[in-house]
């Protein structure tokens, strides 16, 4: 089915579209085979006024793919698939860094779904990226040199141990947990495994250097990149309200959450569909 048939709006030119008159509570699947469509069209679609209670916003995600459970973020009670961003009882600094959610694992999240629920009266909103529309404004000659090359993803780049482990049982929890966690390595570029697009797969967020370059090198190349990738003509900012729910592709974007709101209460749900490894295809064609 395709995409058009849900009443939607573009958010930005090259990425988010709101999609209107639907109640995620109960979708056929017509309507999910519709969604999915457009989350590939758009790489990330937003409801509004949904209110979903945790084990119904898992449930949807689980539409998409099996749920990941998050080594490091806290749950909801009784449904560890839905991860809490409580601004009172977390330091979320980090979510202001640009970043592909979980690119320390070896097969990163296909998508999010992400769920409103309490927003500041001001501040709060985060923005996305394109991967791919990124990729496509760089030069061809470093768009074929990218293609050769890969790049580490540390998870301790965004989880410091001055911010998640403030004491010993929290220091050992952590060092176990970045144990459990080496970096990995991912392409540079990846190939979206249904478009056969060409992405731009580095962030700020985790990516700590690209394996076949020189440390200087490396790091000259991944700042400019992390700066490409998030220009404002890739991006869109969104302004979120109590019930708003946001589904991306987290396989071709990127995103920033801002902190910006002071001691105000900001909690959001999160329910994360696992992926597959990302590689890399000349071809483009779909795996
Ligand atoms: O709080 C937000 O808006 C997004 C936080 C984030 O990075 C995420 O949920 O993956
Ligand atoms: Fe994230």
């Amino acid at each position: 089915m395709s995409a058009s048939v849900l009443n939607l709006t573009p958010v930005a030119p090259a990425i988010g579209a709101v999609i209107h008159d639907i109640d995620l509570n109960r979708i056929d699947g017509e309507t999910q085979a519709a969604i999915r469509q457009a989350l590939l069209d758009y790489q990330v679609v937003f409801f509004r006024n949904q209110k979903l209670p945790a084990h119904a916003q898992a449930a949807l995600a689980r539409q998409f793919g099996s749920l990941h459970i998050h080594p490091i973020f806290p749950s909801v009670a009784g449904v560890p698939e839905v991860i809490v961003l409580d601004s009172h009882l977390l330091d979320l600094r980090d979510n202001e860094l640009w970043h592909t959610d979980v690119t320390f694992s070896r097969t990163p999240p296909l998508g999010c779904v992400l769920q409103a629920i309490k927003i500041p009266p001001t501040g709060g909103d985060t923005l996305w990226a394109s991967g791919t529309a990124a990729f496509k404004a760089l030069d061809p000659a470093l768009q074929q040199k990218l293609k050769g090359l890969t790049a580490q993803h540390d998870i301790r780049l965004s989880f410091p141990q001055e911010r998640f482990a403030r004491d010993e049982a929290e220091q050992a929890k952590l060092d176990a947990i970045f144990a459990k966690n080496p970096p990995v390595t991912h392409p540079v570029v990846r190939t979206h495994p249904e478009t056969g697009e060409p992405v731009l797969f580095v962030s700020e967020g985790f990516t700590d250097r690209i394996n076949e370059l020189p440390e200087a090198e490396s790091r000259e190349l991944l700042d400019f990149l992390t700066r490409h990738a998030v220009k404002p003509e890739f991006t869109l900012r969104w302004q979120w309200q109590e019930g708003d729910v946001a589904i991306w592709d987290n396989r071709c974007t990127q995103h920033k959450a801002l902190f910006d709101y002071g001691d105000a209460h900001r909690i959001m749900h999160r329910a994360t569909i696992n992926g597959d490894a990302p590689y890399f295809r000349e071809t483009g064609a779909a795996a």
